[in-house]
């Protein structure tokens, strides 16, 4: 396990006002709970944040807040990804600027740009700013995925130390953390925890730690205490939410979900569609039978 960099780091929603704004205020009390609750570190404005619907001011603004918040507590980590290689440089900078400790980004999309051209672009990236960078591999997503070949020359620039890995192959995941043990492996997909910390990862950045912070943090805490039995019955019931939050739109769930704890964050970004009056319900009954039990 990376010294430095492990645990469970939630990938943070953004909370809006009842306008439709960014609400910063609701935002940096979500980095304190989290806190609180245990979470060892924060992932800026990736997926989860619905980042590629929120303007470059947004963006810029919600790092800034992030980090004054976190208060140099725990490790922020800022995705700066872009279709644009200059944009993500923009946000790179940015992020040093505001003190992140880390930056991340997702290849760019929509063009089926070339292996070459995605290279370059982390390199572009890297070398624009002194920070730590982990490749973002999404390919859901993104349309492209790492390959060790890829990972063996983005390796020469000495900014790379990571990746995080949202994929469900975790032959490649083993592969990459067994071949490079240098490197920071995160596991992405928070249904398959348990299987990611096993072949490798150092741990796991999520959209549901947010609203299961906790619960997310047994199956961290009993997998290093070497009990696999109770790694698997925690990421059972981590599961059993995990279902309900997929059913419902994950990050119209994880909001509704803290708002049960207090928070107000009024839904997702449109074309996102609002959470419906059935998925409520279930998101309450399954709140009460398995997050609250398990604090
Ligand atoms: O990368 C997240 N993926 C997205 C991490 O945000 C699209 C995950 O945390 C998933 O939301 C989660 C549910 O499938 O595993």
């Amino acid at each position: 396990m990376n010294a430095e960099y492990h645990g469970i780091y939630a990938a943070l929603v953004t909370p809006y006002t009842s306008e439709g704004k960014v609400d910063y205020k609701e935002l940096q009390k979500l980095v304190n709970y989290l806190i609180e609750k245990g979470l060892d570190g924060f992932y800026v404005n990736g997926s989860t944040a619905e980042a590629f619907l929120l303007s470059e001011e947004e963006r810029n603004n919600i790092i800034k807040a992030v980090v004054e918040a976190n208060a140099g507590r725990k490790k922020v980590i800022c995705h700066v990804g872009a279709i644009s290689t200059d944009q993500a440089i923009g946000y790179a900078k940015n992020a040093e600027k505001c003190g992140a400790d880390a930056v991340s980004a997702i290849s760019p999309f929509y063009y089926k740009f070339s292996e070459q051209e995605i290279i370059q672009y982390y390199q572009d990236i890297m070398s624009a700013t002194g920070l730590p960078m982990f490749i973002y591999n999404f390919p859901n997503f993104s349309g492209f995925s790492l390959t060790e070949e890829i990972l063996e020359k983005l390796k020469q620039n000495k900014n790379l130390i990571g990746v995080k890995f949202t994929s469900s192959d975790m032959f490649l995941l083993e592969q990459i953390k067994t071949l490079h043990p240098e490197l920071v492996v995160w596991n992405g997909f928070d249904e398959m925890l348990s299987a990611g910390l096993i072949m490798g990862a150092d741990g796991g950045i999520g959209s549901t730690y947010n609203c299961m912070p906790e619960l997310a943090h047994k199956v961290y805490d009993a997998f290093v205490s070497g009990d696999i039995a109770k790694t698997h019955k925690f990421q059972e019931k981590l599961n059993q939410v995990i279902k309900v939050i997929c059913k419902y739109g994950v990050f119209a769930s994880v909001k509704e979900i803290l708002e049960m704890d207090g928070f107000a964050f009024h839904g997702v970004r449109r074309p996102f569609a609002p959470m419906t009056e059935e998925g409520k319900r279930e998101l309450q009954k399954i709140y009460k039978e398995v997050i609250v039990p398990n604090r």
